[in-house]
C-alpha cells in the first residue's frame, strides 16, 4: 500500500485528531495543498494572511491538542513564525508546514523568487528553529516518513510548535502507507526512581507545614494535569489560588478556590493566602514580569515546591526528568490533608449592580452583561489590554473557558485565533474581547468568519486608543485613527455572508445588540462597545503604574 508525502501527512493528521489544516496558497505549497485537499476526514480551511494562519492553528490546538498551518515558503513563512513564537511562549503544539523550492535548484547558485535573491535556502530553516522543538527538511520519499512522525510526537510530547519544509517538487512523490500512530502518541514516563525521590522528598516539605496552598499556573493545561489537580486539592482540602494566565484551568465553583493571585491586583484575599503560606504547591507557573507585577510578586524560597513539565523543585532541590502530570497524579494519591489555609471562606469578586437602560454605557456594565453570557458551554478569548483584567475578574461557572495569551502577547492575536479555536470547537459559543488598537492589526480574519459561517460574538471596545500602553507610558503613538469597526462587517459580507455589525453606546443598546448576536447562528456578530478614555478597570492601572517603574529602570551601573 502506498500513498505520497502529503498524503502520509495528511493521514497522520487524521489519525491525531485533527480535522482541519489552515492554509493560505503560494506556488511552492499547491501541490502539497492538493494533496492534503485528498484526504477523507480532512478539511482545509483557508485564512487571509499567513501570521493570521499560524494563530488560527494555535487557536485550533487550545480546542482540540495540536494544530497544522500549511503556507508558502519565505514570503508566507516568516509571517507565520510570528505565530508559532506565540505558540511557543504559550505551550501549544502547532506543525507549521512551509512548501519550499524545487530540489533541482538547490546548491545550483540559482535565484529564486520569494528569497532573499541568493542562492541560499536554508534561511528558513535556521530562522524557525529558534521557534521550535523540533524541524525537519523533506528531499525524498525515504526520509519523508521518519521526519513526518518526529515533529509530530516532539510537537505532542512537549506541547509546542514544530516544522516541516517540503519542496514542491516532493509533496506528490510516492511513499509507503502510514503505519499505527500509539507510538507517536506515548508518553515517556518519568523515571521512577526521581519519581519517587522527589514525591517522598514533598512529604517530607509538607508534613512539617499547615499554611499549604496551590497555586495553579498556565502550563498546567499543557502537562495535561487539570484533572490531577483537581484531585489533589480534593484530597489535600487546602485553598487553590491561580494566576491570571491559567484562568479557567480551576473550576471556580469548587470549595477550594480562593481566585486570582497577581500581586497587588489580586482577587480579594487570594495576595493574603499566598503572603501568609508556609507552603506553595506552584502547579506549571510563568512567573515573567507581567505576571508578577514588576517582580513583586514572585513567590521564591523555600516556601515552594515549583512543577514544572519536566521538572520538579522542592524548597531549591530540583528533580529533572519528572513529569508533572506523573507528579502531580502520586502526590494526589499520598498528600497529607491540609485545610488550614482554606478556613477563610471564599471571597468572590462582588457583584456589578446593572446601569439604568439608557445610561451611557461604562466598562463595568459590558462586563456585567459578557459575566452573563457565560456558561459551561463558553469559550472567552480576550485580547491584550484592559481585556485582560476584564476576563480575568469573571465569575465563571464550572468548565467555561477562557483563552489568554499572556506571555506572547501579540495584540491581534484573538481574531485569528478564536476562529481557530471556533473551527476546533464548534459545539461551544465563542466570545471574543478584543479593544480597538488590537483589532486593527488582524481585522481581516472575521470574512473569514463569514465565509465559515461561524457564529463568533466580538465586543469590539472602543475606547479610541492603546489604553493598556497609556497607563504603562503615555505619549502621541498610544493614540489610532479611528475605524467604523461595525460598517466593516457590510465590507466583509460583500452581498454574501450573514455577519452582523451593531453599535452599542448605552447599556440598553449593548442589551439588544447582544440579543440579536445570540440569534445570528450563521455569521459572526461584531458589537463595537464605545466606552470613554477614562473608563477602564482600576487593575489596569494599578498593574500598568508597576509595570511602568519597571520597565523605566534605569540600568544598573558598577
Ligand atoms: C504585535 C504587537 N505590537 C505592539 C504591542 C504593544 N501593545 C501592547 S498592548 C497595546 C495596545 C492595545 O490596545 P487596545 O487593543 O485598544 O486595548 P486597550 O488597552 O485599549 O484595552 C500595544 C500597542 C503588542 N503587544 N503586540
Amino acid at each position: 500500500m502506498s500513498t505520497t508525502i502529503g498524503g502520509y501527512l495528511a493521514k497522520r493528521l487524521t489519525q491525531i485528531d485533527v480535522s482541519h489544516h489552515f492554509a493560505v496558497a503560494g506556488d511552492y505549497n499547491l501541490v502539497l495543498l492538493d494533496q492534503l485537499l485528498a484526504q477523507d476526514g480532512l478539511e482545509q480551511i483557508y485564512c487571509c494572511n499567513e501570521l493570521n494562519c499560524g494563530f488560527a492553528a494555535e487557536g485550533y490546538a487550545r480546542a482540540r491538542g495540536i494544530a497544522c498551518a500549511v503556507v508558502t515558503f519565505s514570503v508566507g513563512a516568516l509571517s507565520a513564525i510570528n505565530a508559532l513564537g506565540g505558540a511557543h511562549a504559550e505551550n501549544l503544539p502547532v506543525i507549521l508546514v512551509s512548501g519550499a523550492p524545487n530540489t533541482n535548484d538547490h546548491g545550483t547558485g540559482r535565484i529564486l523568487h520569494h528569497t532573499l535573491g541568493t542562492s541560499d535556502y536554508g534561511y528558513q530553516y535556521e530562522m524557525v528553529r529558534h521557534v521550535t522543538v523540533a524541524a525537519e527538511r523533506v528531499f525524498s520519499a525515504e526520509d519523508a516518513p521518519a521526519k513526518i512522525d518526529r515533529v509530530i510526537e516532539r510537537a505532542l510530547a512537549l506541547s509546542k510548535p514544530v516544522y516541516l519544509e517540503i519542496p514542491c517538487n516532493v509533496a506528490d512523490l510516492e511513499c509507503p502507507e502510514p503505519g499505527p500512530v500509539e507510538a507517536l502518541l506515548s508518553r515517556r514516563p518519568s523515571a521512577g526512581k526521581t519519581l519517587d525521590r522527589a514525591i517522598a522528598t514533598t512529604l517530607d516539605f509538607l508534613s512539617e507545614r499547615e499554611q499549604v496552598v496551590i497555586l495553579i499556573g498556565s502550563k498546567l493545561r499543557a502537562a495535561h494535569g487539570l484533572d490531577a489537580a483537581v484531585k489533589l486539592a480534593d484530597r489535600m482540602g487546602c485553598a487553590v489560588t491561580i494566576m491570571a494566565a491559567a484562568k479557567g484551568f480551576f473550576p471556580e465553583d469548587h470549595p477550594a478556590y480562593r481566585g486570582v493571585y497577581w500581586g497587588n491586583v489580586s482577587s480579594p484575599g487570594a495576595k493574603a493566602l499566598i503572603d501568609n503560606a508556609d507552603a506553595i504547591l506552584c502547579l506549571g507557573p510563568v512567573f515573567n514580569d507581567y505576571s508578577t507585577v514588576g517582580w513583586q510578586a514572585w513567590p521564591e524560597g523555600d516556601r515552594m515546591v515549583r512543577v514544572d513539565p519536566e521538572e520538579v523543585v522542592v524548597a531549591g532541590q530540583s528533580f529533572g526528568g519528572v513529569s508533572l502530570l506523573d507528579f502531580v497524579t502520586a502526590l494526589g494519591e499520598q498528600a497529607p490533608r491540609r485545610t488550614g489555609s482554606a478556613e477563610t471562606s471564599s471571597l468572590a469578586l462582588p457583584e456589578i449592580a446593572p446601569l439604568p437602560a439608557n445610561s451611557r454605557l461604562t466598562n463595568d456594565e459590558m462586563m456585567r452583561q459578557i459575566g452573563a453570557l457565560m456558561t459551561a458551554d463558553t469559550t472567552l478569548t480576550a485580547e491584550t489590554g484592559d481585556s485582560w483584567f476584564n476576563a480575568v475578574r469573571l465569575n465563571l461557572p464550572a468548565r467555561a473557558r477562557v483563552e489568554l495569551e499572556m506571555q506572547w502577547g501579540h495584540i491581534g492575536w484573538s481574531v485569528p485565533s478564536a476562529f481557530g479555536n471556533a473551527t476546533g470547537s464548534p459545539e461551544r459559543q465563542h466570545i471574543v474581547m478584543v479593544g480597538d488598537g488590537s483589532f486593527q492589526l488582524t481585522a481581516q480574519e472575521v470574512a473569514q468568519m463569514i465565509r465559515y459561517e461561524l457564529p463568533v460574538i466580538i465586543f469590539l471596545i472602543n475606547n479610541r486608543g492603546y489604553v493598556i500602553e497609556i497607563k504603562i507610558h503615555d505619549g502621541p503613538y498610544n493614540y489610532i485613527k479611528n475605524w467604523d469597526y461595525a460598517g466593516l462587517i457590510d465590507v466583509f459580507n460583500a452581498g454574501k455572508g450573514h455577519g452582523l455589525g451593531l453599535k452599542a453606546g448605552t447599556a440598553d443598546e449593548l442589551a439588544e445588540a447582544i440579543t440579536k448576536a445570540r440569534h445570528n447562528r450563521r455569521g459572526p456578530t461584531l458589537i463595537e462597545c464605545s466606552l470613554d478614555r477614562e473608563d477602564c478597570t482600576d487593575d489596569l492601572v494599578n498593574w500598568g503604574r508597576e509595570v511602568g517603574k519597571t520597565n523605566a529602570r534605569p540600568p544598573v551601573t558598577n
